[in-house]
């Protein structure tokens, strides 16, 4: 196989590894081998923008970066990525806010994106553009002269024909698509939502291995849950709960277990209704007054968005509450910070937990959920809860399933996982075991890659478009 070209919205600089590491970094590690090169975003906003590439090397790898100027932040990262893409892609029609200007901002830092990737790149390159920022790169790639493989993965969800049309200029964006030779999903809903797409707008069937052909391009639609490196994490649990963090955690909770969450703060991932969930559960079933305290990890994310600044108020609130309402002056029910936590110390925490809620109202995969379950100490696993509408829940079907938008239905869940036997919490921790270290990270990436070069090499051909 050629040189692998990585391309993600923002790059994760070996300089700014450890808390911040997240799962797109943690997924490709073993994909990354020395000589491959990693493309997007520096995170700085400079007046000179995409002008010039930054170059870093690391452990073989390089790390190529551009900056975007203060208005392409905002109306491609801001506005239109994370402002009409996300809540579209996370069924929140909503909170989508569209406005031409941004869309004209994203096409347009895509096609910056190409403009500075393509002095980078050799004739043989295989590559991999990652999310939702980056649909139309390979359109303007293609635009460019790039003859490459390229194949493009989607992290979140994808919604059937009559979300997705509800975002102005969808079609436009569909058929951006359809310039890639391989795109992956996580489950087989979101790969149907996205042929279904295709049938409806374009007129075009695909055959049953998802395989379809527009304006003589082929296109290969496949699904690669992604996973984690569940051996790895089971280690570093392992470690970390006897360590430093895990041991004061222990101690301040004197007798009583712990339940926890760990999540961005992302209105996609269910807070408001899993902290609501937690007053019932504590309400109906006052046995566990005491004896189990909740821990929320939240890490804050797109603080510069109102809907996210309304949700970070309205989770204050519930917080303050549950725990007026349930606290003793030795006992707090529910815990809850606004950070992000080292991986080590999460997994530990993991580890020490009894119980996980992971309630995401929509998510792509959730990766949580699989590092809940890899930390677990196999003689005395805690139980995991997942929403159903979570990528995870096609696969960790063994987890106590619920509803996230019903917090009678959670706070039960919360019961019964708290109670079960731990003979039951074997049974079905095994099952979820086994399946998070069969789909793991490693073979999220070898799945693609494999697809992606069975790709024939497109015979050379001009650029439609020179550069600007
Ligand atoms: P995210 O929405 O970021 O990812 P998730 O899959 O849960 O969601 O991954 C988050 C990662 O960050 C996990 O490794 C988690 O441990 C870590 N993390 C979360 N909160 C943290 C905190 N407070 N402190 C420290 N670490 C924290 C997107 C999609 C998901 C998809 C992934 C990968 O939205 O659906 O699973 O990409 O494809």
């Amino acid at each position: 196989m050629g040189r692998l070209v990585v391309v993600s919205n923002r790059v994760p600089l070996p300089s700014e590894r450890g808390a911040k590491a997240g799962g797109l970094a943690v997924a490709l590690a073993d994909a990354l081998q020395p000589g491959s090169l990693w493309f997007g975003w520096s995170g700085r906003r400079s007046a000179r923008g995409s002008g010039t590439t930054h170059i870093q090397r690391s452990e073989g790898v390089t790390y190529a970066t551009i900056d975007l100027t203060e208005a392409e932040y905002h109306s491609f990262y801001v506005n239109f990525s994370n402002g009409a893409l996300w809540p579209l892609l996370h069924f929140r029609l909503g909170l989508v806010d569209f406005r031409t200007d941004d869309y004209g901002g994203y096409r347009s830092v895509n096609r910056q994106y190409a403009a500075a990737l393509l002095p980078l790149l050799r004739p043989d390159d295989v590559i991999w553009v990652h999310d939702y920022h980056l649909i139309p790169l390979a359109a303007e790639l293609r635009a460019l002269g790039v003859t490459n493989r390229i194949g493009f993965f989607l992290h979140t969800p994808f919604v059937p024909p009559t979300i997705f049309h509800a975002l102005p200029r969808s079609t436009e964006l569909l058929t951006t698509f359809c310039s890639y030779d391989v795109i992956g999903f996580h489950t087989r809903t979101y790969r149907t939502a996205f042929l279904d797409c295709i049938t409806e707008t374009l007129g075009i069937h695909s055959d049953p291995d998802g395989r379809f052909v527009w304006r003589g391009n082929s296109v290969r639609v496949i699904v690669d849950p992604i996973g984690i490196d569940a051996e790895g994490f089971g280690d570093r649990a392992r470690d970390a709960s006897r360590g430093n963090d895990a041991r004061m955690l222990r101690d301040s909770l004197g007798k009583g277990g712990l339940a926890i969450g760990v999540d961005r703060l992302d209105y996609s991932k269910g807070l408001i209704n899993r902290f609501e969930a937690i007053g019932r559960f504590f309400g109906t079933y006052p046995q566990h007054r005491r004896q189990v305290s909740f821990l929320q990890v939240a890490a804050r994310s797109r603080e510069d968005q109102g809907a996210y600044q309304r949700l970070r108020r309205e989770l204050d609130r519930i917080v303050g509450d549950t725990n007026g309402r349930y606290s003793e002056f030795d006992w707090t029910p529910l815990r809850y910070m606004t950070r992000a936590v080292k991986r080590d110390t999460l997994a530990g925490f993991f580890r020490l937990s009894r119980l996980a809620m992971v309630t995401p109202l929509r998510d792509g995969m959730n990766l949580v959920a699989k590092e809940y379950v890899a930390a677990q100490d196999p003689g005395d696993p805690g139980v995991l809860i997942l929403s159903r509408f979570a990528g995870a829940a096609e696969e960790l079907t063994e987890a106590l399933i619920v509803n996230p938008y019903d917090s009678d239905e959670i706070a039960d869940a919360m019961h019964v996982g708290l109670s079960m036997e731990v003979e039951e919490r074997r049974e079905r921790w095994n099952a979820l075991h086994t399946k998070v270290t069969t789909n793991t990270a490693e073979r999220f990436c070898t799945v693609f890659l494999n697809h992606l070069q069975q790709v024939e090499m497109k015979p050379a051909r001009p650029a439609l478009r020179a550069i600007s």
